[in-house]
């Protein structure tokens, strides 16, 4: 009698051990990130390895412009599909993608967040609580090192300006409140003009950049907060022929901050880790479809923090955002 009860609980475990891995081959995930620019293409690269790695079929859409408006049709059409069972995303607003990621979760899809969080981003004791996971970077902290960064470059004193991308949005917003906080605490000399909002658009970024050259003669430095602001800060210091005059600090590795790096425009480089972030995200889906119940509900994945002495270095430079064929 004993034996068959044994014998009857190995063949259950051993059967829903194989339903586990059946439906967890068979689950399909969105990902639905903020834009296209290289910080996503690297994190889809991850996302894909991992999905390769599990077996697991991902159908990824991504929005040609940023915001909320650009991101809930693609999420709406994601849940109307009704053949997705997570969906990781990088909501473009903290508090607008609320409702329509919430609406895809009451329609039975889990919901892992990546870059950007909803609410404070504290799932356990915040006003949101229904994503599985943010995974992404500490972005204050990474505001801070960029502070203390930019601070060093232009000798602890003189005006800097922030140009970000747009209000709202968790990762930038945490880089200006870090980069602010760390210079008023630890660059008392150091002035902050700013933050200007490009809209993830480096022309603008550019122009906004130059106007505050023009108004600013003695502006020492500027802080990038991600491609788009970096890539249109560099470009106008370059235009106005003060490279090395005024300091750049550049958030995320892409090419062109490098080379910008190279050239002596832009002094610091923080490198995210887009790759880590698509990876761990399917790993979680994956884990949490077979049942795993203890993941944590936030992962810092943290930075490379690239400059002129470390960028040749194979285990630094391999941070920088390389996507085949572009
Ligand atoms: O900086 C990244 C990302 O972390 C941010 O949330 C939005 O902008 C980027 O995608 C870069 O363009």
């Amino acid at each position: 009698m004993r034996r068959h009860v044994l014998l009857t609980m190995a063949a259950g475990f051993a059967l829903a051990a194989a339903g586990a891995a059946q439906a967890a081959d068979k689950i399909k995930i969105g990902f639905l990130p903020g834009v296209v620019d290289p910080f996503y293409q690297v994190m889809q690269l991850g996302v894909e390895k991992a999905a390769k790695d599990l077996g697991i079929e991902v159908v990824t859409q991504i929005p040609p412009t940023w915001g909320v408006e650009a991101q809930t049709p693609i999420l709406d059409s994601m849940v109307a599909r009704g053949d997705l069972k997570y969906i990781i995303t990088a909501p473009t607003d903290k508090d607008q993608m609320v409702g329509p990621l919430k609406a895809a979760y009451d329609a039975g899809i889990k919901i892992i967040t990546v870059d950007t969080y909803l609410g404070d981003g504290d799932y356990v004791k915040g006003p949101v609580t229904f994503p599985i996971s943010y995974i992404g970077s500490d972005n204050v902290e990474g505001g801070r090192i960029a502070a203390d960064g930019l601070a060093k470059a232009i000798g602890g004193k003189g005006t800097v300006y922030i140009n970000s991308t747009n209000p709202n949005v968790s990762s930038v917003e945490g880089r200006a409140i870090g980069f602010k906080d760390e210079m008023a605490k630890k660059h008392p000399d150091v002035k902050v003009l700013g933050p200007d909002f490009n809209l993830d658009d480096a022309n603008k970024a550019t122009q906004q950049t130059a106007a505050v050259l023009t108004r600013e003669p003695h502006l020492a430095g500027v802080f990038g907060t991600n491609v788009f602001s970096a890539q249109g800060a560099g470009t106008a210091v370059v235009n106005a022929g003060l490279g090395g005059a005024v300091q750049v600090v550049a958030y995320d590795a892409t090419k062109q901050a490098i080379e910008l790096m190279d050239k002596g425009v832009v002094s610091l480089v923080l490198a995210q880790k887009p790759f880590d972030m698509g990876y761990l995200a399917v790993e979680f889906a994956s884990a949490d479809n077979a049942g795993v119940t203890s993941l944590p509900r936030r992962v810092e994945t943290g930075f490379a923090i690239i400059d002129k002495t470390n960028v040749k270095d194979p285990e630094v430079a391999r941070f920088i955002y390389q996507v085949p064929g572009k």
